[in-house]
This record gives C-alpha cells, structure tokens and sequence, in this order.
C-alpha cells in the first residue's frame, strides 16, 4: 500500500502522447512509461522530407480549427500555426466537412471540364451527402449504406434530366469522382460500405481546415518534449498485455500488480493499468492474442464489426506545372465511368483509376510544383505492393491523358504512403461500417475490467481515434480520447485518495 501507481501507455500517437502529457502533469503518477513500436512520435501524424520541404504521409489538415478543437488550441499554444488560421474570421467560416479549394476537372480524355458542370454536380452531390446525414434517429432505414441510397437518389434524379441534355453521361462521370473522393474521406473501399444510420453522427466543428507550415509533426514532437526523458521508450513493440493477474517484480517483493506487457524483445512490464492507444486495424489482426484473457465477447464484436480502410497519398513532383497557376485542386473524371455501373475489379489494369484528385501544395513559392494525390480502398492497398518506379510510370500516363499531352515531362520525385502495410497501423482511419454503429465505438472504448465492483479497476483502458463516438478519424478526436482515459484515471485515485482520509467507522 501506499505506493503511487504504475501507469503504461501503450502507442506513441496524438491519443497516447495526450494521455501521457494528462497524467505526468498530476503529482499523482510519477511512475509513467509510454512504449512505442516505431522509432518516433505521432503515429499517424507524419512529416516526411520530400526534396527541400516537408510533406504529410497522413494526417493533413486540421478539421474545424475553432475553439472547441483541442488539436488546434495546442498547436495555437505551442505557436505551430500561421496567423490566417488564427484569426477569428477563419475560425468562424463553416464548410461541412468539404473545405472548397479552386478545383479545375479534367478528364481522361485530355479535357477539362466547364466549371458550370463541375460546380453543378459538386452541388447536387453534396446535397445528397447532407441528406444522408439525417438518418441518425430514424428507426428503419430503407438501405445499410451511403453508398445505395446515394445511387438510389441518383438513379431518380437521371431520370429527371432532360433528354437531350448531352452532358448526362459526363455529370455521371464526374459524380463517380465524387464517390471515390468520399471514399478517401471516410477511408473505405466503397461507400456501399459506410453505414447509413449512423453517418450523421460524425461531428463536424467550425473553422476553415487548415495545414501546419512547419509540419503536422511539430505537434506530437512538441507534446513529446513536455513529457519526462526517460517516460518515453521507442523501438517498443508490445505483443501482448496480461490483466487480471497477480504479478511480481522477480527482484523486488511485495507489491503485486494485475498487469503485465510483454514486448516483441521479451521485456516484461508491470503496471497497475495500462492506456492501449494501437490502432483499430492493429486490434483487427492481433487481438485475440494481444489482450489476455482475451476481451469480452461484444468489445471482440465491435473490433470485427467497425471498419477500417486505407487512405493513401502520393505526391508528384514536377519541374513544371501543367495546371493554371490559381488551380489548388485537381479532380479526375474517367468519362467510361459512372456510379451506377460496376467499375472494373483488375486492379494491375486499372488501380490508378481509384485515384479521384491532386491537391496543389501550397504555397508553389516554398513547395515548388508539388501534388498530392489522394488513394483510398483495395487499389490503394494495391498500390502499396507495387514499387516507386510503377507508380511513378502508371501515374505519368494517367498525367499524360489528363493533360492531353503525349509528351508531358513524368513528374521527377514520387514518395507515397503505405498506410496499410505498415504493421502497427494496418490501414488509415476507421468508420462506421455497415453492421455496426457508435454503440461499438463506445464498447470499444470500455475500460476492463468490466465489473465496476472488481478490487483491480482500470486494468485497461483504450483510446485512439477509433474509440471517439462523434470524432474518430480524426486527430482531435485522438487527442479527446487521450485525454478521456487518463481523467478516467485521475477521477479513480481523487475519490479513493478522499475515500482514504475519511475516518474509518
Ligand atoms: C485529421 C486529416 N487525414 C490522412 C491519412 C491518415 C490519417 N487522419 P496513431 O496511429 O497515431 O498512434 C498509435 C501509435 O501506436 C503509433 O505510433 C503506433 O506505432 C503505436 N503502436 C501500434 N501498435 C503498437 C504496439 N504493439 N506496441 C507499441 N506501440 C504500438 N486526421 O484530423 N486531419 O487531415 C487527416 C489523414 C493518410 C493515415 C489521417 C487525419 C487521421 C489521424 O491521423 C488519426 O486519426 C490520428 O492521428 C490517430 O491518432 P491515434 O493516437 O489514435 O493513433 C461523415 C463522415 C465521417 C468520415 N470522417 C471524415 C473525417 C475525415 C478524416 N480525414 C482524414 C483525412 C486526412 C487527409
């Protein structure tokens, strides 16, 4: 008795660094170690060198910079941020999710579209995304996903079109692109795979989304710096977390813990709890062996039942832009396509047709003529398995066909992610999949163990993006759930310190 407990963290991302910075900040847990896999800070939050500047392998922007956005209170704190992203008129602008960038269409066949008809379809699509917001407390929903009552609504709109209005097919085409970029949103393979009912619970805050100057990555390594040296130990992969036991340091006897984490390298700890922030795709391959005892039959369930994709980016350099020098946003249209016919499934023929738009980097006075594309689903993960040289070739002839240029320079420098192959992470972001809905995230994101009456409480806690009902996906709700499990922990030894000093009867 009497001593302080033993905290482990387990992953080095927004969640774990925030529950870190949490606890180490109360007198009460001097005993704090974080253990991470890789060899740095920030998970999914990664800022890569690519030529002279630095890009992001994932997460990009901040969404909703505005007050309540924890993620942008601290990079504001810590002076990570410009002073346009500060100022109140941005906090204030609310775009709903789809931050608008001056998009120039072109199309596979060397042509760039009207914005009339660009601007159109954008509209007419994302007013059906709105409206599938608007499920979340009906009782019977007339189809599972996003995806079919999407192309439901639009298959009844085709029919309003006039006949004689030529551009039909070319409209269709250019809503294709806007199912593949949703899919890159939501990180999924199809939008026939985003759950319906649930989608509008994903909560969206105010402020124009906007980029770190310096790199994303200044926030993790800011967050990082504040915590004790020797807390921190990369180059840690956990395999498995025991609880519900009765473990003895073998130098030392007395105390006892309930937990103990083995690590890849046979190092033990012991904790009396442990905040387990991996991935849910991580928890999707590994967690039948990674938590013993194993979890409990509907904590199991909601890992197999929510879903997890693959967002993926490559980014393009080129010696000159092809595009017009205010263009920001590039979006691809294959004129053969429309969502309300089955695309193709050879994915070495045909996986870069997944690929719905470029982000122009901003500014071209520091980036030079960067972009980005953006990849998600099976052609992403695809694409994760070719080699630099094969993306660089298949992405020079879809350039090549967009510019109607034969002839046009391949980019000179490729650097793409490997969300998906990366073995602590195993995809981008999670979403609610079609068969589960925020019932699941909350079982996820329940402690263990479960009997609130047990001598031991708080053994495991979870957090991670995947765990925030109304924020997953995103960094902000990484850092909240971060936050969430160490309060978790906070509230626990307040009422059992106050409990102590009561007289006992
Ligand atoms: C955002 C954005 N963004 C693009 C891409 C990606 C993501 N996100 P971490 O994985 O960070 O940390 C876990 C750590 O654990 C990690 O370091 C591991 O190495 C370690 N670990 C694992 N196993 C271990 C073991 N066994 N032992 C020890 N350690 C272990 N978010 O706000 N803005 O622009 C993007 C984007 C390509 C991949 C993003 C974005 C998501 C965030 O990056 C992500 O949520 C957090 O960083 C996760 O932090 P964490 O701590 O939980 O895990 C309606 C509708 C709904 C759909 N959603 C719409 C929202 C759009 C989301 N947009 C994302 C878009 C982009 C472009």
């Amino acid at each position: 008795g009497g001593a302080r407990p033993r905290v482990l963290v387990v992953g080095a991302g927004l969640a774990g660094l925030g529950a870190a910075q949490r606890l180490s900040s109360s007198r009460a847990f001097p005993h704090l170690r974080l253990l991470e896999s890789t060899g740095r800070a920030g998970g999914r939050v990664c800022s890569q060198p690519f030529g002279s500047e630095v890009v992001e392998m994932g997460a990009h922007w901040i969404h909703g910079p505005s007050k309540e956005n924890p993620v942008f209170k601290l990079a504001s704190d810590y002076g990570l941020l410009d002073e346009e992203a500060m100022s109140e008129e941005n906090q204030q602008i609310e775009v709903g999710g789809h931050p608008f960038l001056p998009t120039v269409f072109y199309s596979n066949a060397g042509r760039v579209l009207t914005p009339e008809l660009g601007e159109g379809v954008r509209n007419l699509f994302s007013t059906l995304l709105d409206q599938t917001r608007e499920f979340l407390h009906v009782p019977q929903v007339s189809v599972p996903s996003v995806g079919e009552y999407l192309r439901k609504e639009i298959a009844q709109q085709v029919k309003e079109w006039s006949d004689d209005d030529e551009t039909k097919w070319l409209k269709l085409a250019v809503l294709n692109t806007y199912f593949k970029l949703e899919c890159c949103v939501c990180g999924t393979d199809s939008m026939d795979h985003v759950a319906l009912g649930p989608f509008g619970e994903y909560a969206m805050l105010p402020g124009l989304d906007c980029t770190f100057p310096g790199g994303y990555g200044g926030l993790p390594d800011c967050m990082l710096t504040s915590l004790p040296k020797e807390s921190v130990v990369f180059h840690k992969p956990v395999t498995a977390v025991r609880w519900g036991g009765s473990y003895r340091e073998e130098s030392q006897e007395g105390r006892t813990f309930p937990v103990q984490v083995e690590c890849e390298d046979g190092e033990r700890f012991l904790a009396d709890h442990v905040i387990v922030t991996v991935p849910l795709g991580f928890l999707k391959e590994h967690h039948e062996t990674f938590i013993d005892p194993p979890l409990p039959p509907r904590k199991a369930d909601a890992i197999r039942k929510l879903g997890f994709g693959t967002n993926n980016k490559i980014f393009l350099e080129f010696e000159q832009p092809f595009w017009p020098p205010d263009c920001q946003l590039i979006k691809v249209v294959w004129e053969d396509e429309s969502p309300l016919i089955e695309a193709g499934t050879d994915l070495q023929a045909g996986w870069f047709r997944k690929l719905p738009c470029f982000v122009v980097l901003q500014p071209p006075e520091q980036y030079g003529h960067v972009l980005c594309g953006f990849i998600a689903g099976k052609e992403s993960e695809y694409m994760e398995t070719l080699s630099d040289a094969e993306v660089l070739t298949a992405l020079t002839d879809v350039i090549r066909r967009l510019a109607g240029n034969p002839h046009l320079a391949p980019p000179k420098k490729v650097l793409r992610s490997q969300w998906h192959s990366a073995p602590y992470t195993r995809g981008s972001y999670s979403y609610v999949a079609v068969g589960s809905s925020g019932n699941d995230i909350d079982a996820l994101a329940q402690p263990l163990p479960e009997d609130a009456a047990d001598p031991w409480p708080l053994q495991v806690l979870f957090a991670g993006e995947a765990t925030h009902r109304t924020f997953y996906s995103t960094t902000h709700g990484a850092l909240l759930s971060g936050w969430r499990e160490a309060d978790r922990l906070l509230s626990l030894y307040d009422t059992s310190e106050s409990h102590q000093h009561k007289p006992q009867l």
